[in-house]
């Protein structure tokens, strides 16, 4: 059989589904042809294959190219005065109204064009690069008017264009209350739902709608609002939920079919089993956790028990998650949260395309998949959630090509 590229030699953590744990392969190789995979498994089992090119990664793993599917990747600025605040013990509530928080991501992201937003992003994109992420997703969220918020959206539509690599874009119109509506929040909704939905899903801005349910975001009627739009013009919802309190968004969001629920600290059973019910994918963010010093766990051990699916992200972003590590936030899960190795990189591959709705395209090892990948010099693959702050990557194949 006439195939492109050949890996040979190599240990496969296939992360298909139908075998047990990370569906590792012994002697496995993996066959490509265009950017697809022909063929990924044992060696014994493969037809005989004539490559084009082949290459022996001498035992090396390889797992599906990393997917990260909640960042806030696009931004201007940075709050590293704000941190140092926090740290002389300033409360986040002294810090917006002496004009810090989203806020002031918001007016940097403003006065920012769309080049200088994206130059911005290219280093935090390149990072997570060279860490095997082949697919990221990427909200808007800090334009917070119609103009600002497509700008956001066209910067990381234009990414592929400059990086081998794959943006899934949400908007996150509803992300905060921007000054120029804190006397009439319906009226920024309306502008969500009238006019910046139906203008952004008519130019393919965006794969999906987000929103902040949060006593500091939007009530759950807002963003039922919201979710409604979206439905109307064909465009999937996600929500960020639970993180600072219980409003019951998770639930919310699974009665719309969401793709995933994200953050969930505060989660109750009743979300749980909401979420288990519709199939929406719990997408937890320990960096989050870990920089605001949160103290509630997600209900992880609830989650497990009803069979919802686990995704692990950065939460990239300038606030509360200013990361670009998605094996330290491999790390994190399994050290603050506890969940397992295997949990932890199906979280970040399988899992993740799970959450973007991508997962017949990418996510797992698997014949008519992309062939994305990411090989590493790791003798066993729980060194990729053990190591802090080292970074085994080896090669990082993008759609076949290196
Ligand atoms: N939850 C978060 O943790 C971030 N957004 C959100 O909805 C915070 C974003 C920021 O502080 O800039
Ligand atoms: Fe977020």
């Amino acid at each position: 059989m006439q195939v492109e590229r050949l890996w040979s030699n190599a240990r496969l953590a296939t992360l298909r589904a139908d075998l047990p744990g990370l569906g590792t392969i012994e002697d496995g190789i993996v066959a490509c042809s265009g950017d697809r995979i022909l063929y990924a498994g044992s060696r014994a089992d493969a037809p005989a294959f004539d490559a084009e090119s082949e290459w022996d990664i001498e035992g090396r793993w390889i797992t599906p190219g990393l997917v990260d599917c909640h960042t806030h990747l696009v931004y201007a600025g940075n709050r590293a005065r704000e941190f140092e605040l926090r740290l002389a013990g300033a409360s986040y509530e002294e810090i917006a109204r002496a004009g810090g928080g989203i806020v002031s991501t918001m007016t940097a992201t403003r006065a920012a064009t769309r080049d200088e937003l994206i130059e911005a992003a290219l280093p935090r994109l390149d990072t997570m690069l060279g860490e095997g992420v082949t697919t990221i997703e990427i909200k808007s969220g800090y334009g917070l008017s119609e103009i600002d918020e497509i700008k956001m959206l066209s910067a990381a539509r234009a990414l592929p264009g400059l990086r081998p690599v794959r943006v899934a874009a949400t908007f996150l119109g509803a992300h905060a209350l921007p000054g120029e509506f804190k006397d009439d929040p319906e009226a920024y909704i309306d502008l969500i739902c009238d006019r910046m939905i139906p203008g952004i899903a008519a130019e393919g801005l965006a794969d999906a709608v987000d929103a902040f349910c949060e006593g500091i975001g939007f009530t759950p009627a807002q963003v039922r609002r919201v979710f409604e739009a979206a439905k109307t013009h064909g465009l999937r919802v996600k929500l960020h939920a639970e993180q600072l309190s219980n409003l019951h968004g998770a639930a919310l969001a699974a009665e719309y079919g969401a793709l995933s629920a994200d953050h969930l600290e505060h989660l109750d059973a009743a979300g749980v089993a909401a979420m288990a019910a519709s199939g929406t994918v719990a997408v937890l963010l320990p960096g989050a956790f870990y920089f605001t010093r949160e103290e509630l766990r997600p209900p992880v051990a609830l989650l497990r028990k009803a069979g919802v699916p686990i995704a692990i992200a950065t939460d990239s972003n300038p606030g509360t998650s200013p990361l670009t590590s998605p094996l330290l936030t491999m790390n994190m899960a399994a050290t603050l949260f506890r969940l397992t190795v295997d949990e932890c990189i199906a979280g970040m591959t399988r899992e993740g395309a799970r959450a973007l709705g991508l997962l017949d395209e990418i996510g797992t090892l698997e014949a008519g998949k992309r062939c994305d990948l990411a090989i590493w010099d790791v003798e066993e693959p729980a060194e990729l959630v053990y190591h802090m702050g080292f970074n085994p990557l080896h090669a990082r194949i993008w759609g076949g090509q290196a």
